[in-house]
């Protein structure tokens, strides 16, 4: 769907430089056993793999069935996406407990007033102490949530109450980050749990540690290490690169080394350094979440999502790519040596065969991120200029929402409140909020899925709120500016975004910054008039080209948080009848929501509308101010129960 790609893409045909999308050609057809969740290698009397058709087996050779078999694989799916989020959060309070001890070159407290509410929240005294003093204790205080063995996680407690009672009654409320993701590799070696909902139920209650845990701890000490972020302008798509400067991208997922670049590509000696090399200056963007992380903050341009990351190698342009973790190809290793590009690993968890390793620390950070970005200088003089394609593809963008600034922004500098926002919705001019996130999968045409969701649920008036490389997928497309209200917006969402001046389309962050739309959903509950719970909500989140084990966790959290969910494609699990059933229509009865699968984003629209629809009709809500648009996707309420089906 995006020029840069397609254009990027042929260049790569041309060269014979293969990218993911014809490694994916090549592993068609993918194996069956696997796309259904039913082969198992937890025990080497195996691997076993049920036969989901014919007269083969259906148990596995200790007993297992498809559902136990599915229903394993899964939640070690949660447990991985899990773990590595809140891995990320562990890695930012080691941080905050650096810089609070002086012991970091680089970093300061920047979110003073956020470290202030944290401290309240977390019973840490504030009275008569230092910035630092008080740092150190919250970051001591985060820190002890992810070994923590009982009680309850502290910023589940942010939650409505009637959320907490649920998580409650059904043991969903997680004791310690690490106890549940442990507990999931424990009940998941042979002959342990064999009950698939038993098996899910334990899914939920790690990836409630996530998403009210590990990734809320990310997103929160990032605030106070690098400052709430507030919208800001940038531009986004491989147009970026600059022919005519040092490009460094940054890639991955943590701000901690991100940030850091930052400073050090401003850094006057080294931008002086550059000209002597030839070059303008130096060009800083980003792919992946650590690109939202420094967008957010300092408006530094996106060059791309998931599937851009060796088409930004192709241009020929990128000087220096420098990763952390997460959604990292280990292909890049491989394409840096068609290019002059370097690739640099930094984290001592994540490191690639043939990648050169320059080690980060934060007690070392600026001196660290200097001498990337004098390895990126140094290397703009190997460019070849007969290899240099860039798109000329580039698009304007709005990013940097909060639910702080949401409160600003809809109550006004003297009146903070989502009272606006509430009566919005309790008026009928918005429909209601869905959030759109997750990565891109070369499985579903690129971005489409993404842009055409998104257009199809402004045009009904649904607010939209967006995360990772779906923000990106939708800044490309030209969908988180103000004025896209305009052009795509039903007539309700367009008055309050010409009220306001916002897109209708929010960029609120990186993958571990969903934990940003869960609070803005507690403040909407607590504002009062919409219900009692985020399930009464008329509210949904969609995954539509997801493809990463953090989207799995981040699904199961939000449904376990009352959030319909509707994903574009099934997870790996529909060879276990039962599980499927559990996960698709047995939840609700539990946590008041559910997934659904469909690829289809039109439909998907149409899926999450009648949600909404409903929601907002168990509320009493009126009904909305403006018929929808002609071919809208609502109201198509026979349609949809077909579809269904
Ligand atoms: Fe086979 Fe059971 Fe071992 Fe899995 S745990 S590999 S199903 S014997
Ligand atoms: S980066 S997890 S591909 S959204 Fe967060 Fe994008 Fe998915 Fe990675």
């Amino acid at each position: 769907m995006d020029k840069a790609t397609q254009e990027m893409k042929k260049v790569a045909e041309k060269k014979g430089i293969e990218t993911a999308w014809d490694r994916y050609e090549k592993m068609i057809p993918q194996c069956g056993f696997g796309e259904l969740g039913i082969c198992c290698r937890n025990c080497v009397m195996g691997p076993c793999r049920i036969d989901p058709f014919g007269e083969g087996a259906k148990e596995g050779i200790c007993g297992a069935t498809a559902d136990i078999i599915a229903a394993r694989n899964l939640v070690r799916m949660i447990a991985a996406g899990a773990a590595s989020h809140s891995d990320h959060g562990r890695d930012v309070a080691h941080t905050l407990l650096a810089t609070s001890e002086g012991k970091t070159k680089g970093y300061s407290i920047k979110g003073k007033q956020k470290l202030y509410d944290l401290a309240n929240e977390l019973n840490v005294k504030t009275e008569n102490r230092k910035i630092e003093e008080i740092a150190h204790d919250v970051a001591e205080k985060c820190f002890a949530e992810f070994g923590q063995q009982h009680g309850e996680l502290q910023f589940t407690h942010r939650a409505p109450v009637k959320r907490q009672e649920i998580w409650r009654k059904n043991k969903f409320t997680p004791r310690g980050i690490d106890r549940e993701i442990v507990e999931i590799m424990h009940r998941t070696h042979i002959g342990v749990d064999n009950d698939h909902e038993n098996l899910i139920k334990q899914g939920i209650r790690a990836s409630l540690g996530d998403g009210w845990g590990g990734s809320m701890i990310a997103t929160d000490l990032s605030d106070v290490i690098f400052g709430i972020p507030e919208p800001i302008r940038s531009i986004s798509n491989l147009g970026v690169l600059k022919e005519d400067e040092v490009n460094l991208v940054v890639h991955g997922h943590e701000p901690t080394l991100s940030d850091v670049i930052v400073s050090a590509a401003t850094d006057k000696e080294l931008i002086e350094l550059a000209k002597q090399y030839g070059a303008k200056g130096i060009n800083l963007a980003g792919i992946c979440c650590t690109a939202n992380e420094i967008l957010m903050r300092h408006g530094i341009p996106l060059a791309g999502n998931f599937l851009q990351q060796e088409l930004a190698v192709i241009t020929g342009v990128v000087d220096l790519m420098l990763v952390d973790v997460q959604c990292v190809m280990p292909a890049l290793s491989k394409l840096q040596s068609c290019f002059h590009t370097k690739v640099i690993s930094t984290s001592p968890k994540a490191k690639f065969p043939g990648v050169e390793h320059v080690e980060f620390s934060e007690e070392e950070a600026l001196p660290i991120a200097k001498k990337i970005v004098r390895m990126a200088i140094e290397n703009y003089k190997n460019r070849k200029k007969e290899l240099v394609n860039i798109p000329k593809e580039k698009m304007e963008l709005v990013a940097g929402f909060t639910s702080e600034y949401v409160f600003k922004m809809l109550g006004g500098k003297y009146r903070s409140t989502y009272r606006p926002l509430n009566d919005a919705i309790i008026a009928g001019r918005i429909r209601g909020v869905v959030g759109i996130v997750g990565c891109n999968n070369p499985k579903i045409k690129y971005d489409w899925a993404h842009i055409t969701l998104a257009k199809e649920l402004i045009k009904n008036d649904v607010l939209v709120v967006v995360t990772g490389c779906s923000a990106m997928a939708d800044a490309k497309a030209g969908l988180l500016v103000p004025e896209a209200a305009k052009e795509y917006a039903g007539k309700g969402l367009l008055e309050i975004c010409e009220a306001v001046g916002c897109p209708p389309v929010l960029h609120m962050g990186s993958c571990v910054d969903i934990s940003r739309i869960l609070t803005t959903l507690c403040n909407v509950v607590s504002e009062g008039g919409l219900g009692e719970d985020i399930s009464d909500l008329p509210v949904a989140a969609a995954a539509p080209e997801w493809m990463s084990e953090k989207a799995v966790s981040i699904g199961f959290y939000a449904v376990a948080s009352g959030i319909y969910t509707v994903l574009g494609i099934p997870f790996p699990i529909l060879g276990g009848k039962e599980i499927t059933e559990f996960v698709t229509k047995g939840l609700e009865n539990i946590v008041g929501a559910n997934f659904a699968f469909e690829s289809d984003p039109i439909k998907a629209a149409e899926l999450i509308i009648k949600h909404l629809n409903k929601k907002r009709e168990a509320l009493k809500l009126k009904p909305m101010m403006y018929e929808p648009p002609v071919g809208a996707a609502s109201p198509v309420e026979n349609k949809n129960e077909k579809r269904n089906n």
